[in-house]
């Protein structure tokens, strides 16, 4: 069983921060849990106002986009604005610190945009960046600068007038390849993997971190709560992200 460390356990968040310092090549993937702390609900929470009637996993599909896409569209429109306002939190900017102390290779499955916000460089989106759109016509991307977005219609491609759908990957559609392949790469360097916020239970991105607990590479966990890999990381921070990223650092 890994040690279970809270803040409060202070030897065991000390055995952690060593092991990041101590790291020749770190990997540190992320999830939604990540972002929660500037006000993004997470995939597994309860969405708030309108949108508590719908799943995620609904929306988040070709099949939803095809039916509806105005509904599509105002989801993310929504996201959009919570992201805008809500923005960097502590936990994006002790990353991005990490990346500066350590050769790290930061894996997201975030859309939101935050980390390259805080100041990540290179960020692999192993789903696509929400800020970004794609005309399934002609295939030209456009990319918008983080910004309270409004509640627009639908965009239409400037090359072909195609409605414009979101850059991001749906739940049956298949991952960018340079992600994968850079998550990949790392995966057989890495000595240290830091798993941040996430549920770990969406496939191919939690393949990742199982590949990473069965490797020789020492494996963190940070998430408040229990997930799929929790008994078989070797060593879980059971707090959030926005409290322990910056204690780590220190
Ligand atoms: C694919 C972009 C192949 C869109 C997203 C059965 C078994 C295995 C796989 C499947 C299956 N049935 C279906 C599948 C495939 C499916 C899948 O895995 N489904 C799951 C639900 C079982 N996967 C796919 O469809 C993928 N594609 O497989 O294609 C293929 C292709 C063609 C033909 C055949 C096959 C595509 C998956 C990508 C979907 N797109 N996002 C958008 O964002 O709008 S995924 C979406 O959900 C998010 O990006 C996110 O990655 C994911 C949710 O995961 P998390 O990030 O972990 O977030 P979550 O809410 O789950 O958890 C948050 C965690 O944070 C919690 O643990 C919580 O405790 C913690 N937390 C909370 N607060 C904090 C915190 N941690 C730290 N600090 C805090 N403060
Ligand atoms: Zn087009």
């Amino acid at each position: 069983m890994p040690a279970e460390c809270t803040p409060s356990n202070s030897e065991c968040i000390a055995q952690a921060a060593r092991w990041l310092a101590e790291a020749d090549h770190l990997l540190i993937l992320t999830g939604a849990g990540l972002s929660a702390e500037s006000g993004i609900p997470t995939f597994r929470d309860a969405q708030t106002g309108f949108w508590a009637r719908f799943s995620p996993q609904d929306l988040a599909t070709p099949e939803a986009f095809a039916d509806n896409p105005e509904r599509v569209w105002n989801w993310y429109h929504w996201r959009r604005t919570l992201i805008a306002r809500g923005g960097v939190n502590a936990g994006h900017r002790a990353i991005a610190e990490l990346a500066r102390r350590s050769p790290t290779t930061l894996v997201t499955q975030n859309v939101d945009g935050l980390h390259a916000a805080a100041g990540s460089n290179p960020v692999h989106e192993l789903h696509g960046n929400i800020w970004r759109e794609r005309c399934p016509g002609c295939g030209c991307v456009d990319l918008r600068p983080i910004a309270e977005s409004t509640d627009e219609e639908p965009p239409c491609c400037t090359a072909c007038g195609h409605m414009a759908r979101p850059d991001v990957v749906w739940f049956g559609e298949t991952l960018p390849g340079p992600a994968l392949e850079a998550a990949q790469q790392a995966l057989e360097r890495a000595d240290c993997v830091l798993v941040v916020g996430t549920s770990n239970r969406v496939y191919p991105a939690a393949a990742i971190v199982d590949a990473a607990v069965r490797s020789s590479a020492r494996v963190i966990e940070l998430n408040p709560a229990a997930t799929p890999v929790s008994s078989q990381v070797d060593c879980r921070i059971t707090a959030a992200a926005g409290t322990a990223l910056p204690a780590l650092l220190r």
